[in-house]
């Protein structure tokens, strides 16, 4: 078996204590990375003005390798904020209206993924076979083929792929498009984005598929897949079954007394709909008088980014909605929603989970989407909660089970909450057991699994 190279922007090294619970994704590329041996190498997440000339940090874990490096934090300027985060993610996220386009740091971005070319090639072997993930990384594979390298190359885009009319807006699609198209096997998410970047192939002339998933560009062949990343299925569910005597979750119940709990839990991110959504529970209230006193609203918000001009914006945006409805609808003895800046313990949030009426997921655009599915896996298949979730979410085309909602339209979001608040216990048990039983089955071991098999076919 060929030895696996994974790089990312971060990489998650195990701290060794086993305290803090890896996420699925680590989980289970270490588990690829333990069974073929290998290297994942990223971003530090340090700055240091000598990156260029300073050695990689090494941490040898057994069969893996984890390589570090730091970065100048002019390159993390215009690299990670000023590209990837000003630029890539909001065209992926379909917001143009947010995409901020400076020479400098789409020059920045082409110039770091070199470096991390420059600092990865020396590691290679001619067999090794090179997983690259997500948007930081776009050209990484365009750099190393430059420098010689015939290994297969795979790369995962974690977020969606923008139809052509989108992407064009970007001034560096062509270079984008052309970066992808060095790799020999894509994912994404979802079957929509992988015919959105079939049809932005097509569009620009620069190639075309065959079947589907073969495509021909620049002179050479590459497949494409749409590989739904899942979560540790029946890991997870075990693991909220435990944390529902996590005593912060019982003493959160208490604190709810006899309300209906919804629960929603995202990065603070403007692709999450978090103002609709509130919006939307707030109509939801109007609605049903008799939901009054009735039910809670629990945001987890961790902060991120804050760095980024348009996320600061939207913390005080959200914070003052939130604000406005308490005061508004609240009473002396009810806080319709309870709005949480900060990270909350993994095992807190299991429990949470579980004890939630209703998991209220709603992004405007979302390439998976996990917290839809831990929310699923966290049930109780008896007595289980209802998914409320956004057909915009790549988790939507696997859900079926959900109630699918357009988060941009504040009544239907409304009404499918006062559904899920209201539906039989028999009709809840269905529709979980359908999302439970797609969910064991394409959990994060087959999608790991498949990428690879399909990358080393
Ligand atoms: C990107 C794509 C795609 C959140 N708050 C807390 C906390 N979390 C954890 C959740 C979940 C993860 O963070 C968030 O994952 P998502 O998938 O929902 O969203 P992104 O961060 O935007 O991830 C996304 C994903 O990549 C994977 O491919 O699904 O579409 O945007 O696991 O549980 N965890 C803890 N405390 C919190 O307060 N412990």
């Amino acid at each position: 078996m060929s030895r696996l190279i994974v790089v990312s922007n971060r990489v998650p090294v195990p701290d060794g204590t086993g305290a803090a619970p890896a996420g699925g994704l680590a989980v289970a590329l270490q588990a690829a990375l333990e069974e073929r041996g290998g290297l994942w190498l990223g971003w530090s997440g340090k700055t240091n003005e000598e990156a260029e000339t300073s050695d990689l940090t090494v941490i040898d874990a057994g069969p893996v390798t984890y390589a570090l490096t730091d970065l100048t934090a002019n390159d993390v300027d215009e690299y990670y904020f000023g590209f990837a985060n000003r630029v890539l993610w909001p065209i992926c996220h379909y917001r143009l209206d947010l995409a901020e386009y400076g020479r400098k740091e789409m020059a920045g971005y082409f110039r770091v993924n070199r470096f991390f070319a420059e600092r990865l090639a020396p590691l290679v072997r001619p067999d090794d076979i090179i997983w690259i993930h997500d948007y930081h990384l776009i050209p990484l594979a365009t750099e190393l083929r430059h420098m010689g390298l015939t290994n297969r190359i795979g790369f995962f885009l974690h977020i969606p792929w923008p139809p052509a009319d989108v992407l064009f807006t970007m001034p560096v699609y062509d270079q984008i498009m052309r970066g992808l198209a060095q790799y020999d096997l894509l994912g994404f998410q979802t079957d929509h984005d992988l015919e959105n970047f079939a049809g932005c192939l097509r569009r620009m002339g620069l190639g075309d598929t065959t079947d589907g998933f073969q495509f021909h560009a620049q002179g050479r062949s590459f497949r494409g897949g749409a590989y739904g990343i899942g979560i540790e299925t029946a890991a997870f569910a075990e693991f909220a079954r435990n944390a529902e005597a996590n005593p912060t979750v019982q003493k959160t119940r208490r604190s709810v007394e006899n309300r209906d709990l919804i629960i929603g839990v995202d990065r603070l991110d403007y692709s999450k709909g978090l103002t609709q959504r509130i919006d939307a529970f707030e109509r939801f209230l109007a609605m049903n008088p008799q939901a009054q006193n009735r039910v809670t609203f629990l945001q987890i918000t961790p902060k991120s980014r804050s760095e980024v001009p348009e996320y600061e914006a939207m913390q005080r945006q959200v914070a003052e909605q939130a604000g406005r409805v308490n005061g508004a609808i609240g009473t002396v003895d009810w806080v319709p929603i309870r709005y949480i800046n900060r990270s909350i313990a993994r095992p807190v949030l299991a429990g949470l989970y579980r004890i939630a009426r209703v998991g209220l997921v709603t992004p405007l655009r979302d390439g998976m989407n996990l917290v839809a599915k831990e929310y699923v896996a966290a049930q109780d298949g008896e007595d289980p909660g209802v998914l409320v979730l956004s057909r915009f979410a790549g988790a939507a085309r696997e859900l079926n089970g959900a109630l699918l909602v357009n988060p941009y339209d504040v009544d239907g979001t409304a009404h499918a909450l006062a559904r899920a608040l209201t539906m039989s216990r028999e009709e809840r048990r269905d529709r979980w057991r359908q999302m439970m039983d797609v969910m064991l089955t394409n959990d994060v071991s087959h999608w790991c699994r498949s990428f690879l098999a399909d990358l080393t076919a």
